[in-house]
């Protein structure tokens, strides 16, 4: 492994693995390639901007032309995908992104690493695959249970990766992450969205009872269990990363209220997301075999999350401006006006 294509590079988790892949590996090319949409954001990599070993490279992984060019203008010999549509409440307003990157997308990245006989492919998935999980920890061999169109999209994609694997024996390892949060994360998801808006003291918008729970891991940790399935994960095999952190959303936004100093009274309960998951918990013994455990506690990770985007506003404010402002009104003014 030497020429590593990193596929939804300019992203939040993608970023933070890229900018990590720099420092701790000398002997590696790192090549980003993103479409940069929405959120795609290349000022998540002015940290590796100036690196001789870092390259970039705008476009779309379903055009088999653009793969394949960057593939060979690199010699790359490792893809680590990351690229997707990633935001559930988009995926219910409208999916037709997500079936053409999510599936299509992987579906030939995996068709040219098949053709350009690439080495290894390690494929981002997430916890939601396995959907709700009233109890208990969902282990890797447990069935995929998917509610959301982005779920759907994700388990779509697991499913192709194993019969590429099967059919044409490619090495190809999953990850599958829990909810993730740090700095540099769009501010559409519940934490970046509800820490940029409690600073400017507007309303909080907790879908239901706000009793949901989620399974919360530091972006940093993430960043190191992709790391640690890219080198030592067996082939044709998918790994959980779990935060191992449980907690209700209510009590996720009441912890960073208190991080920020603000009261809880900016939190308004509205109307549910269709087809909410309750809870997402997974078992992560298969990735603690393989000696990865997480470095960050949720307290502190918290902290130094609020206090991230309390010091980058000039990151978060020139998102929030256009296509940002027209998704927030499609997805929760009539919401917040009916919670008045
Ligand atoms: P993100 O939305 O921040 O970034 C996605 C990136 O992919 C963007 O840079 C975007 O421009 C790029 N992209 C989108 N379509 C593309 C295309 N057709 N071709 C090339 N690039 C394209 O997402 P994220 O939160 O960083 O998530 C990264 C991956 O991790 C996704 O696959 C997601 O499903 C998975 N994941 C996310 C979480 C989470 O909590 N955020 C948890 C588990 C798994
Ligand atoms: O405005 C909101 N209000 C609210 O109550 C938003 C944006 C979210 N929520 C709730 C919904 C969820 O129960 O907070 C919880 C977290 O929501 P998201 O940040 O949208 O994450 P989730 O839907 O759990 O999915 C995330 O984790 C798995 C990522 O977005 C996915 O990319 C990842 O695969």
């Amino acid at each position: 492994m030497k020429n590593i294509l990193v596929t939804g590079g300019a992203g939040f988790i993608g970023s933070a693995f890229v900018r990590y892949m720099i420092d701790t590996y000398p002997e590696y090319n790192i090549i980003v390639l993103d479409k940069l949409t929405y959120a795609g954001n290349l000022d998540n990599l002015l940290p590796v901007h100036d690196s001789p070993r870092y390259h970039f490279e705008r476009g779309d992984i379903a055009s088999r032309e653009t793969v394949q060019r960057v593939v060979e203008t690199y010699s790359v010999d490792t893809i680590v995908n990351f690229a997707a549509e990633s935001h559930v409440d988009r995926s219910i307003l409208q999916p037709d992104a997500f079936i053409h990157t999510d599936v299509v997308g992987t579906y030939i990245l995996l068709d040219m690493m098949r053709l350009l006989g690439l080495e290894r492919m390690l494929h981002v998935s997430t916890d939601e695959v396995y959907g709700d999980v009233a109890e208990g920890y969902s282990v890797e061999t447990d069935s995929f249970q998917p509610n959301s169109p982005y779920a759907a999209s994700k388990a779509s994609a697991e499913l192709m990766i194993r019969a590429y694997r099967q059919t044409y024996d490619l090495d190809v390892v999953v990850t599958r992450g829990s909810n993730t949060f740090g700095p540099y994360q769009y501010p559409e998801k519940l934490l970046p969205l509800f820490i940029t808006e409690a600073i400017d003291d507007r309303p909080l918008p907790l879908y239901g009872d706000g009793m949901q729970v989620r399974d919360w891991l530091f972006v940093e940790d993430h960043v190191t269990g992709i790391d640690t399935v890219l080198h030592h994960g067996a082939a044709g095999e998918a790994y959980n990363i779990a935060g191992e952190c449980e907690k209700h959303n209510i009590e996720v936004v009441r912890e960073l209220l208190r991080a920020l100093g603000k009261p809880e009274k900016l939190i308004r309960h509205v109307k549910d997301r269709p087809g909410h998951d309750r809870r997402y918990a997974m078992n992560c013994d298969k990735l603690h075999a393989l000696g990865w455990q997480r470095q960050h506690s949720f307290e502190d990770a918290i902290r130094l999350t609020v206090q991230w985007y309390v010091d980058n506003e000039w990151w978060w404010r020139k998102i929030k401006t256009g296509e940002y402002l027209e998704y927030y009104k499609a997805q929760y003014a009539e919401r917040l006006a009916e919670s008045d």
